[in-house]
């Protein structure tokens, strides 16, 4: 027995990862946690049809009555959506409890990094990673993804590092941790709802193939971690980035005289932020979502005619 036992993959996605086709994992958090009805349901299957028509084939995950599914349809996209925060938002922690009770879980970027690395998936896109939290010194709030980038092999795919973290930490958790942070045409690190954040990523890459071959490398050479690819939201969508520091620091406030902590902080963040931009941060998140996907099958593409080539 081990966690395989809890494994669930499509068809499609199954047949996909043994013919060494590209593939790209989606995670479930931002479905449930990330967004609102209907728009997060939307999202999600236009994520998946960006990757489709970019060439790679989509594998979103959750964790749906006590298994890791990988490849969820349309039906669960819909449940997972329309249930809403009552879904749990699964962490590393979260998944024994789960899967002994077969319950449902949305997998964070943590957990979808899990399950792609079960399922043999090894690029994954999403929105934003999770990081130190502002004020982490004092609340020892750090996110449970940079400690799976340190520790599993999948490749994520991200606008960088959210907006309403303390993105220089985060960077030296990163560097501490090993965890490599390459920048998409760019020197600087993305800041999820803006272009840059005034900090400079480890190495810039301008190519998927660039990108393919660097994860080639460290995966036949059993380097162990995952690695970030940062992906600037693309300039149309970009929004003014000292605007949404008032409203990120206003919205920290009233978390704070709320008690919101732990779990529920990123969500109520995001939603405040949603909420006093008029849902123009909204509809960025959406968009930046949407131009990772791309870049995660790009990359997927790449990876694979590496693979192909050096396989016997
Ligand atoms: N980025 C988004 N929306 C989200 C998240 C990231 O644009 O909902 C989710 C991801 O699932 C990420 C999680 O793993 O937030 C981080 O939560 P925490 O800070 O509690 O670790
Ligand atoms: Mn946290």
């Amino acid at each position: 027995m081990n966690l395989q036992n809890y494994l669930s993959v499509s068809e499609e996605v199954k047949d996909a990862v043994a013919k060494g086709l590209p593939v790209v994992a989606l995670e479930s958090t931002i479905i449930s946690h990330g967004m609102p009805y209907p728009k997060n349901v939307e999202t999600a299957l236009e994520v998946e049809r960006v990757v489709r028509d970019n060439g790679a084939i989509p594998a979103t995950i959750a964790i749906i009555k006590g298994k890791f599914c990988v490849g969820i349809n349309k039906e669960q996209i819909e449940y997972l959506g329309k249930k809403g925060l009552d879904v749990i938002k699964a962490s590393r922690r979260d998944v024994p409890v789960l899967l002994a009770k077969g319950e449902d879980g949305a997998t964070t970027v943590t957990t979808t990094m899990m399950a792609a690395k079960l399922a043999g998936i090894k690029i994954f896109a999403t929105g934003g990673l999770g990081g130190v939290h502002r004020g982490a010194e004092k609340t020892m709030d750090i996110s449970a993804d940079l400690e799976e980038l340190s520790q599993t092999d999948v490749y994520v795919v991200c606008a960088g590092v959210k907006a309403i973290l303390d993105l220089k930490l985060t960077l030296e958790y990163l560097e501490t941790k090993g965890v490599t942070v390459l920048g998409y045409q760019t020197d600087e690190l993305p800041a999820f709802y803006s272009k840059t954040s005034g900090l400079k990523v480890d190495y810039r890459v301008d190519t998927p193939k660039e990108i393919a071959d660097i994860i080639q490398v460290k995966d036949v050479c059993g380097i162990k971690g995952g690695m970030l690819i940062t992906n600037p939201i693309p300039d149309e969508y970009s929004l003014d980035g000292n605007a949404i520091e008032v409203i990120i620091e206003s919205a920290i406030k009233k978390a704070d005289n709320l008690g919101i902590k732990g779990k529920a902080i990123t969500p109520y963040l995001l939603d405040e932020v949603q909420k006093q931009t008029g849902g123009e941060s909204l509809e960025s998140n959406i968009k930046l979502v949407i131009n990772n996907a791309k870049l995660g099958a790009e990359i997927a593409i790449e990876l694979s005619k590496i693979k192909k080539a050096v396989k016997p």
